[in-house]
């Protein structure tokens, strides 16, 4: 990073962004982009002082630990999903919205003024890693909505291909917090600095490196892997295999964890299809369809291994698909090796 960029907050950077594409397209920013991520970025703050927090709970006593409100501390994954619902209500920039945590989308009733995005988000995703001190994350896509600000939201707002997302990006509440995130325009990513409290950039323009020297898979599902799958896993381990043989194993069951190390390091990330059902783990929306929006914008690409992920039309808030994500030769490889197997 230059060092004219050190202390770059994400308001100023989104702000920037903005001015250039108002330059280029010579279309006047509303800001509401800007106060939407600033808004999720607030979000973003809240869930992470909680995490930091979980540790404690033992020795504070989870029964006795009240929050600022002297409300009881809720479980996690319900507190981060209650802020994002609760900011992003009312922000007025959002008409509706969809969460892992609720079955159906969540609407932004009176008196919140119903805004052009819709949002889809896991809250905090990876969260049986809380109670072990392991990386875990929130998933965020952004789409603009159809409908005419103002009116209801609609679910077809959120059913839509990521090939038309509008941004996309992650926080991960790891060794520190970043929040990482794109509309199109490169990926950056901004550290929390806990002592400001704000975000500040630190990595620009994020590109997966050309090596793909790492797999990221859980392997003790092999046996329910098709044999394309198991056949792709043994190639890219097997040392002298070319192309992209002696690739290293990494992996966290965190995806926002595994994801982000492979983006900064190089990588390929696997949930596959279960052989028997063929379907996959990860939910399209707020999990396979974001992270691959910014694989996209870093370089990289996300496939189910039949087709790109970004071009799936959605079927319901929670489908779930195989996700296969990271350095795109690696992805394309895999798709080969799929493709191979139902051609024989
Ligand atoms: P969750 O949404 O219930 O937290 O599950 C999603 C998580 C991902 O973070 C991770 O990639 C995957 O599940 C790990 O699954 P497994 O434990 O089957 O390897
Ligand atoms: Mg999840």
């Amino acid at each position: 990073m230059e060092k004219s960029q050190i202390g770059t907050t994400l308001t100023h950077h989104v702000l920037i962004n903005q001015r250039a594409h108002a330059q280029r397209t010579g279309e006047q920013p509303s800001g509401d982009f800007s106060e939407l991520l600033n808004q999720i970025a607030v979000a973003g703050k809240i869930i992470s002082a909680e995490v930091n927090m979980a540790g404690l709970a033992d020795i504070l006593g989870v029964a006795g630990r009240t929050n600022v409100q002297g409300e009881q501390v809720m479980k996690l994954d319900v507190f981060a999903n209650h802020t994002f619902v609760e900011i992003l209500r009312r922000s007025g920039h959002v008409g509706i919205m969809a969460s892992e945590e609720v079955d159906d989308p969540i609407d932004v009733p009176e008196p919140h003024f119903p805004g052009k995005y819709a949002i889809a988000f896991d809250p905090l995703d990876g969260s049986s890693n809380i109670d072990v001190n392991v990386s875990i994350g929130t998933i965020f896509s952004i789409h603009r909505r159809r409908g005419p600000v103002g009116t209801p939201g609609a679910p077809e707002d959120l059913l839509r291909p990521g090939a038309e997302l509008a941004a996309a990006g992650y926080i991960i509440y790891g060794s520190s917090t970043m929040l990482v995130y794109t509309t199109g325009h490169g990926v950056h990513g901004f550290t929390l600095d806990p002592s400001v409290g704000e975000f500040l950039l630190s990595h620009e323009n994020i590109r997966i490196p050309e090596k793909c020297g790492t797999y990221s898979v859980n392997e003790g599902n092999t046996s329910t892997w098709t044999p394309a799958t198991q056949k792709f896993v043994e190639h890219v381990k097997s040392p002298d295999a070319s192309p992209l043989g002696g690739m290293k194993a990494r992996y966290i069951g965190s995806l926002v964890a595994d994801f982000h190390r492979n983006l900064m390091k190089g990588g390929i990330f696997l949930y596959p299809a279960d052989a028997a059902t063929g379907k996959g783990k990860l939910r399209l929306l707020y999990e396979a369809a974001p992270l691959a929006f910014v694989a996209k914008q870093a370089g990289g690409y996300a496939s189910t291994g039949y087709e790109d992920i970004l071009a799936m039309q959605p079927d319901g808030l929670h489908q779930r698909v195989p996700l296969i994500i990271g350095n795109r030769d690696a992805v394309e490889l895999y798709e080969r090796s799929v493709s191979a197997e139902t051609s024989t």
